[in-house]
């Protein structure tokens, strides 16, 4: 076993007393007065704004210190169970308002800050966005650390510090055009560099066998050609409250040789950094791709350098405390955030056992009791296979170990089950269809004694579909966790002027459980309620209008039905079929100028992956859409599309609480969750979607009355694809929809280049894979249903607030329990 860290210092009481920082407005004016001179080197006459956020930031980082400390004595003290959650993304945001509203502290610091009269929410902005995530799958995975926080799950999460995260976009001429993001650019207050928890991590090179004990097998010995150092950088997670104080460790990659001497002192400058550009490349930025298996050789490094290193460190700190890696299971249970951290299974086989001398069979009781795994996507293109090639060279050892687990459960498969042919082929690690891969999703299920889908119908389609024969094969495996958001952030923080009704109208509970949240439903039909739900809506709408008004000057009228679609640009999610709508909205406009159309702004905004050619045509669309609609003086104010550039966490909470409409029209069967229809509805707007991943629960709690859903479901759409289903029969049959195509394609929106859209309308008539053509007539008698309520606004705002009232089962406080209760096995507070 490894012997503990002579360096580690022995664990003393901390004594939380005495050191505790005060909250009070005098002492906090003083101290980030002493920051700025003592730490930044400023007096407050010369300070810049940005050397005043740092000054906040350092002050009220202290006071989370304080908790974290607690905590982490409090854990080593307890030896209870801990959670790793491993996570190729952490989609952050920025920190500062989330931690002061977590400490509870918004008022004070605020008002200490008058006193040199700067103001909290203009320093507040100026924090980076921190982007280290490209959308859903990154945002839950910080939703998440937050809960943990928040209910009293002790954990870290781990991952990696990307040096360049999600690119920023940019629009020119309509199109996107792709920049570098710095976020790190003034330096970041919020992390510790932890040079001493820092690991090799190798790549390549030889396994050798060597002849073990008497009547033992030979032991396996990696020797690795390359080896790059992790070193660990912790940032503090705050949960409501300040409770409980958990750790983001992520890892950034260095040279071992920060520079190779010999060839420096012969003249190769350039040569002599070779191996630290090597090294320092693996975390240099994060993959911009969601929904397409990147496939490159530096992706795989990225996913073994941060398994491996996380794994080490869970070792580490176990020895730290126990005696013994056999009881390993029962003290951390590690989450595998889809399967980009697959590879950890095999690491960990080759970590307990050719590096701890245990018996096979042992560990692989042990590695599957440790794992667990959260699938996000069952689209084709999105699952991980590597070639054998490849990952043979990478990772010759983990190889081998892949080899052995999948002889193994082949063997089981056979024998418990009868399985042959087919289906042994179907729960093989190995596919040897397409030139021989490795199945990331199979060695994940098999390695983890849970895996979740992340909605309902999301896990009844993983049943049916890609893990079919393994379901068969462990039928108690799979289960539903069912994602949820952070109230914290995504109601008190990003609406705060709900927030304040809410709490006046029902009490302060909702803040600590926001189960009570539903409280509020019987003022529903209040009307003088009603009508300040409605005030602060229109705030909130106003709020966005000067955004858009600032960034793209256009002007909106906040009276005007928001009608809101915010996310990444996929074909899938039907961005396509949304802009459709509104070509056809605008000639109806233009041909019966004289009906009482209901004034409506549409709002896009999202990335598409850069070598996503179809996503990138719908952005352009969407932007020679809105510039035609919104130049055309006959449509007066009755429509707007606005496009509004670089979407991101922040933007976001600016969106979210200004929508009257939420868009969540995924074809049915291939959005696994969505979380932004959850932070849309829990801020009072009406959703319009398809039967489609939480939407369908999201149905079930509102009420379906209280819902816009329209469109084929989830089987309904496996069906009209095995009939081999395509759009010219649906289009011709609809002269709104096919008028509406033949603008687009005949270069009304972008006369240019007549012929740009021809792609994208062709592949409705040849094929409507995603079925645009096929749902079209319902969504648009959806829309049209809308306006019909938008004009009775009484009845309008009680379901609006019935969405609020009704939405406290998505918050991620809730999944989270589900998580520790069912997989993990560790307790919460509460
Ligand atoms: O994960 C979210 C879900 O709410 C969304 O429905 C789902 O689309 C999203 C490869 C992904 N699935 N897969 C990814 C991200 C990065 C990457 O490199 C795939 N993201 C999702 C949370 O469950």
């Amino acid at each position: 076993a490894q012997r503990p860290d002579p360096d580690a210092a022995a664990p003393l009481p901390h004594d939380a007393s005495a050191s505790r920082r005060s909250y009070d407005v005098d002492a906090l004016a003083e101290e980030i007065v002493e920051k700025l001179t003592y730490s930044i080197g400023k007096s407050p006459a010369r300070a810049r704004k940005y050397d005043w956020l740092r000054a906040v930031t350092l002050t009220v980082r202290d006071r989370i210190i304080d908790h974290w400390l607690e905590a982490e004595d409090a854990r080593a003290a307890s030896g209870g169970k801990q959670v790793a959650y491993l996570s190729m993304e952490f989609l952050i945001g920025r920190l500062l308002r989330d931690a002061i509203n977590n400490l509870n502290l918004t008022t004070q610091v605020a008002e200490a800050l008058k006193r040199y009269n700067v103001d909290l929410d203009m320093i507040e902005l100026l924090e980076p966005d921190a982007a280290l995530g490209n959308g859903g799958l990154g945002r839950l995975a910080a939703c998440f650390m937050e809960s943990m926080a928040s209910v009293g799950v002790p954990g870290f999460g781990y991952g990696i510090r990307y040096v360049h995260g999600f690119f920023r976009q940019e629009i020119a001429d309509g199109a996107q055009v792709e920049l570098p993001e710095n976020w790190l650019l003034h330096g970041n207050p919020w992390e510790f560099e932890r040079r001493e928890r820092s690991y090799e991590i190798g790549f390549g090179g030889k396994v050798t066998s060597v002849v073990g004990e008497p009547g033992k097998p030979p032991r396996q010995l990696w020797r690795p050609a390359e080896r790059v150092l992790a070193v660990a950088y912790d940032t503090p997670i705050v949960g409501w409250r300040g409770a409980h104080v958990n750790t983001l460790r992520l890892w950034s990659a260095q040279a071992l040789d920060p520079i190779l001497l010999d060839a420096f002192n012969s003249g190769d400058h350039i040569g002599a950094l070779v191996e630290s550009n090597k090294a320092e490349a693996i975390t240099r930025v994060l993959y911009p791709a969601d929904s397409h298996q990147a496939g490159q050789e530096l992706r795989l490094r990225q996913e073994f350098f941060f398994s491996s290193a996380s794994l080490q460190d869970i070792i580490r700190r176990h020895l730290e405390t126990n005696e013994s890696l056999s009881n390993l299971h029962d003290k951390v249970s590690i989450q595998l955030n889809d399967t980009h951290p697959a590879v950890s299974v095999a690491e960990l086989m080759r970590l307990l056992v050719d590096v701890h001398g245990m018996e096979w069979d042992e560990a692989w009781e042990i590695t599957r009791q440790t794992f667990s795994y959260t699938n996000h996507t069952l689209l084709p293109e999105a699952l991980e296979h590597w070639p054998i090639h490849l990952f043979e060279r990478l990772l010759p050892r983990q190889m081998q170990i892949i080899y052995a687990i999948n002889a193994a459960v082949i063997r089981q498969a056979m024998e418990s089950k009868g399985f042959d042919g087919g289906r042994i082929a179907a729960i093989s690690l190995i596919d040897e269809n397409n030139g021989r891969r490795v199945r990331m999703g199979q060695l994940a299920f098999v390695g983890s004694h849970a895996v979740n889908g992340v909605s309902a119908l999301h896990t009844d389609l993983m049943k049916e579909t890609v893990f079919h024969a393994l379901h068969e094969l462990y039928p108690d495996r799979i289960q539903n966790k069912t994602n949820g958001v952070t109230p914290r952030r995504w109601l008190m923080e990003a609406n705060p002027g709900l927030t304040s009704l809410l709490k006046e109208t029902i009490g302060e509970g909702f803040l600590d459980d926001i189960s009570k949240i539903r409280d509020v439903e019987r003022f529903a039909t209040d009307a003088g309620f009603r009508d300040r739900f409605a005030a602060v809506k229109r705030e909130n709408k106003a709020r966005l209008a000067d955004v858009i008004s600032e960034r793209l000057a256009i002007s909106v009228d906040p009276d005007a039905l928001f009608d809101i679609q915010v996310k990444r640009i996929h074909e899938y999610k039907r961005q396509f079929l949304n802009i459709i709508e509104a070509v056809a909205l605008y000639d109806q406009i233009r041909s019966q100028p004289a009906t009482n159309w209901t004034p409506r702004v549409k709002v896009f905004a999202g990335k598409a992956a850069p070598s996503y050619l179809q996503a990138k045509e719908i952005i352009h669309l969407a932007n020679d859409v809105a510039r035609v609609i919104n130049s055309d003086p006959a449509v007066r104010d009755l429509l707007k599309v606005v496009f509004i550039p670089n979407y991101n966490v922040s933007l976001a909470e600016i969106i979210m609480p200004a929508a009257d409409i939420s868009e969540q029209i995924s074809t049915a069967g291939l959005e696994a969750s969505g979380t932004g229809n959850m932070k849309f509805a829990l801020n009072g707007a009406l959703t319009i979607g398809t039967l489609d991943g939480a939407n369908v629960e999201m149905r079930d709690h509102i009420g379906e009355e209280n819902i816009f859903i329209f469109g084929l479901t989830a089987s309904e759409v496996a069906q009209r694809r095995r009939e081999g289903h395509s759009g010219r029969s649906v289009i011709e049959g609809l002269p709104l929809l096919r008028d509406a195509l033949h603008a687009i394609s005949s270069g009304v929106f972008s006369p240019d280049e007549p012929n740009r859209y021809n792609g994208l309308v062709g592949n409705l008539y040849n094929n409507d894979w995603w079925m645009i053509a096929a749902d079209f007539q319902s969504y648009w008698d959806t829309q049209r249903r809308a306006d019909a309520l938008w004009a009775d606004p009484a009845e309008w705002n009680r379901k609006a607030i019935l969405n609020t009232a009704r939405m406290s089962w998505f918050s991620s406080d809730r999944s989270i329990r589900e998580y520790a209760a069912d997989i993990w096995r560790t307790g919460t507070d509460a």
